[in-house]
């Protein structure tokens, strides 16, 4: 297959990234993830999967599901990512992830598994449901990344320790078999923000909170992101800057300046003998102004479900052919008979 994936994987340092279809993407998604996804594709060879998957470590109702599968989709396209620069494809539609996670899983411990904080935070938070599915996330999220063979892996600080794993796995496999895997780099991206959840900033933002006015979804509309930042929890001090405690402010001062691309000291003097009150409404002016294009885009995309299945389709195929190769490799060389 002489495709423009194999071409171009010659020339540019190759790029995967993932994001679950768990509920609507945040701003913590996006300024996390997908603003930097946008500015990695022209540079990078990049495969961007919606982690289907994964969605279903937690239950799911399943028209839910779907549907946040198509505004998954729509999303990554409504933020900028472009088909005929990136491969965009659904995890499930490659067979290959969850071949070749049984096979990691037969390389994993059973005590790295249970030292990983997100098993540890979820199990917590879903005591009822503390699934198989939830405790081998890491080795899944390992086939995910192993199967393109890529240089760097674009992921937020609360990913990092999924990350190490994987990167052990993959260095005992090769240990073990001989070059079955590139090891992967972290990526660390020059604006890095890790969102805060706006009623808990001790917390990060989750598009799973219950809460809904501890997130905002790239989709709200300009009133309710308004008023969920009006409603931030901050802190009885009364002064924009930086500190210790200031939990709620540290996080709003990250967000605009994730946005503006404005430095904390710029901020705090932007805010010099300002209140809270005239922050937080600035804070929730600059991200309505960011996500609104989006949403624009969003609402439109949303009703084309062809064009999205053909969007999703053509990754599926471009990803198929580097993963299975993978796949093969490995399986071939643990001695299955192919
Ligand atoms: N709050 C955040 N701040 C910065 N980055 C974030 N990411 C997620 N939340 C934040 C980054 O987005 C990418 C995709 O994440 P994901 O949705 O696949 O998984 P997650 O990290 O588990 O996100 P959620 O919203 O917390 O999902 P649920 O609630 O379903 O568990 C990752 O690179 C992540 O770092």
């Amino acid at each position: 297959m002489n495709d423009i994936t194999n071409n171009t994987a010659e020339i540019k340092k190759r790029v995967l990234s993932a994001v679950q279809p768990s509920g609507m993407l945040t701003l913590g998604n996006y300024l996390g993830a997908l603003k930097n996804w946008v500015s990695m594709q022209d540079e990078y060879d990049c495969f961007y999967a919606v982690a289907d998957l994964h969605a279903i470590t937690v239950r799911q109702k399943p028209a839910d599901l779907r549907a946040q599968i198509y505004s998954t989709c729509a999303l990554l396209l409504s933020v900028g990512l472009d088909p005929q620069k990136s491969t965009l494809f659904i995890q499930s539609h490659v067979g290959a992830h969850t071949k070749l996670s049984w096979v990691l899983g037969c390389y994993t411990q059973f005590g790295e598994l249970s030292r990983m904080t997100q098993f540890k935070d979820k199990s917590a938070k879903h005591a009822d449901n503390i699934n198989l599915g939830l405790f081998a996330y890491p080795t899944l999220m390992a086939a995910d990344i192993l199967l393109y063979q890529p240089d760097y892996v674009p992921v937020g600080s609360d990913q990092k320790q999924h990350l190490e794993l994987c990167r052990d796995i993959a260095d005992r496999m090769n240990n073990l078999y001989d070059n079955l895997f590139k090891i992967p780099e972290p990526f660390i991206p020059k604006i890095a923000a890790r969102v805060m959840s706006l009623q808990d900033p001790t917390k990060k933002m989750s598009k799973s909170d219950e809460n809904i006015n501890a997130w905002v979804a790239i989709v709200d509309k300009p009133d309710d992101i308004m008023r969920k930042f009006k409603r931030a929890v901050t802190d009885s001090d009364t002064k924009v800057c930086i500190g210790e405690g200031k939990d709620g402010i540290n996080n709003l001062i990250g967000i605009y300046s994730a946005i503006t691309g404005k430095t904390a000291e710029q901020i705090e003097a932007e805010f010099e003998g300002k209140g809270y009150g005239d922050f937080k409404k600035a804070v929730g002016e600059a991200v309505v102004e960011e996500l609104r294009p989006i949403r624009e885009t969003y609402e439109k995309l949303i009703k084309d479900k062809s064009y999205l299945e053909e969007v999703y389709k053509s990754g599926a195929q471009k990803a198929e052919y580097v993963a299975s190769r993978t796949v093969n490799k490995v399986m071939k060389k643990l001695g299955f008979v192919l």
